[in-house]
């Protein structure tokens, strides 16, 4: 191999690894791209319960009992999610986010009345869950 060949050759090789890295952060960036509204940790309030949900292909549980009149967090997990589960509204709330493939997302609900409930929905209407106030 000439010296020219192989500095064409090494070229080429990191063109290729540029094309590779930049399709990966263009990947990442859409991959995350609307940030959910809140963040893990923020806990103002000290009288707050905390609810959890999974979304992985439809959401688990189903129903949840939480406490009426006190404001929840809503803790909501993903791992591996690559259905349209990530596409999660909650519309009484306003709350529609894109939740990451694999995290936790915390949306702040404020205190319901007893007897109330939530219902929370991919965006197709296609998988849902409901919390219960009691
Ligand atoms: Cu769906």
């Amino acid at each position: 191999m000439s010296p020219r060949t192989k500095i064409s050759g090494l070229l080429a090789l990191l063109a290729v690894t540029g094309v590779i890295v930049m399709a990966f952060n263009y990947y990442r960036s859409t991959a995350n791209a609307p940030i959910p509204p809140t963040v893990a940790g923020t806990n103002p309030a000290k009288n707050t319960q905390t609810i959890e949900l999974t979304a992985n292909f439809g959401y688990t549980p189903g129903l949840i009992q939480a406490r009426a009149g006190q404001p929840a967090l809503l803790k909501v997990k993903t791992k591996d999610t690559t259905d349209c589960s990530v596409e999660f509204r909650i519309p009484a709330l306003g709350i529609v986010a894109t939740l990451p493939p694999t995290g936790e997302t915390i949306f702040e609900i404020p205190a319901q009345p007893p007897g109330s409930s939530l219902q929370g929905a991919c965006q197709m209407g296609m998988s849902h869950f409901e919390i219960d106030f009691n």
